[in-house]
């Protein structure tokens, strides 16, 4: 049984907990937050009697294989540093580090300590976004060449992550990291970007609205584009998608409908995710992926694996970030 100890018991680690307890072969055997509220509710819900407020403590005296980090970025370039110094594998929630430099350190030192360190980059692991993967590797709209991933919503994210109005940085670190994400997963490596942004919420801090547009090295050229002021029929937490190809296009529309026409031939298919019994809408999409991604971490301890969404692996998905507001800030066309 793999032992894994939770860093940080917020808004999201809720699911993290909840996925663990169905992920067979891991199971949390301690748990960790500064604030000693958090740190008892979260204990008492998950009955894990292990509490500790101090993270380097819990890795030195809990017997454990696994740190799940789900603090918030400040806090994730000293806890990855903490396990890798312990010996111990690691799983860190996205953004996994403030600057392109700290990802790097943070890689070097897990990779120094030979532990595998996964990014919690969950949103290609959404099932609706797996169908839309599979679809394209089986060449189902031959070669593509266009591609958009959109994100667009109202939905209030505020309310349960008040720091997401007060960052300097909002959308492009938040959500659209996850949207670029699944562009690379589908499109692969980003040769140029521009980008252009704006804040159409008066009362936050960061840019509410992010429009990216990008040529990927197999020939793609893609946009991201994502909003959290967008009034219409809420669709938060889907990602939308328009893939077209030499042999026809695919649309991943709202309400999960998967439409695929091919030579005059339409296929449509309900890709809807799971409602897993923990889960509550808007959010089982994404709570459903952050299972999966757990269960796949696993899958890579047993068997020896680097996961898809490896530290290595997530540099690249950082560096587009990091491009998009230097873009952004200057209008230039950046190579990531
Ligand atoms: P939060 O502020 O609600 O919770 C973070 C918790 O970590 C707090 O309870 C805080 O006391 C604790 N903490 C911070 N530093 C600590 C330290 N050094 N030691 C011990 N405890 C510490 O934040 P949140 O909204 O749950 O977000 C956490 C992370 O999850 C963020 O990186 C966010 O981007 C990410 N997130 C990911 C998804 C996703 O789908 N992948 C969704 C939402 C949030
Ligand atoms: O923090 C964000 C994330 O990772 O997914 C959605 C979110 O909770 C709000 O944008």
């Amino acid at each position: 049984m793999i032992k894994v100890g939770l860093i940080g018991c917020g808004f999201f680690a809720v699911n993290q907990m909840q996925g663990w307890a169905d992920a067979e072969g891991a199971q949390v055997t301690a748990i960790c937050d500064r604030d000693p509220d958090r740190l008892a509710a979260m204990g008492a819900r998950f009955g894990i009697a292990q509490r500790f407020d101090d993270a380097a403590r819990m890795m030195r005296e809990a017997d454990l294989d696994v740190v799940d980090i789900a603090t918030t970025l400040p806090s994730h370039r000293p806890l990855v540093m903490a396990a890798a110094e312990a010996g111990l594998h690691a799983i860190c929630q996205k953004p996994f580090a403030e600057t392109l430099e700290d990802a790097r350190a943070i890689v070097a030192a897990m990779e120094r300590a030979g532990r595998v360190l996964m990014v919690h980059e969950n949103f290609r692991w959404q099932s609706p976004i797996r169908a839309v993967l599979a679809a394209l590797r089986e060449g189902a709209v031959g070669r593509p060449f266009f591609g958009r991933v959109s994100f667009r919503s109202g939905y209030d994210v505020f309310s349960g992550q008040p720091y997401l109005a007060t960052d300097p940085r909002f959308i492009i670190q938040d959500l659209g990291i996850h949207i670029l994400d699944i562009a690379r997963a589908l499109f692969g490596e980003v040769e140029r970007l521009s980008a252009s942004t704006a804040r159409i919420n008066p009362a936050i801090r960061g840019e509410d609205v992010a429009t990216i547009l990008m040529d990927h090295a197999g020939g793609v050229t893609s946009v991201v584009d994502c909003s959290y002021a967008t009034r219409r029929d809420e669709t938060f937490p889907q990602t939308l998608i328009e893939i077209d190809g030499t042999e026809g296009t695919l649309r991943l529309e709202a309400g999960y409908r998967l439409v695929i026409d091919r030579r005059g031939d339409r296929q449509v298919r309900d890709v809807s995710p799971p409602l897993l019994p923990w889960a509550e809408r808007p959010w089982h999409n994404i709570q459903e992926s952050v299972a999966l991604i757990q269960q796949d971490f696993v899958a890579c301890l047993r068997e020896g694996r680097v996961p898809e969404t490896s530290g290595r692996d997530n540099l690249a998905t950082l560096a587009l970030v990091e491009a998009a507001y230097a873009s952004a800030r200057d209008g230039s066309r950046v190579r990531p």
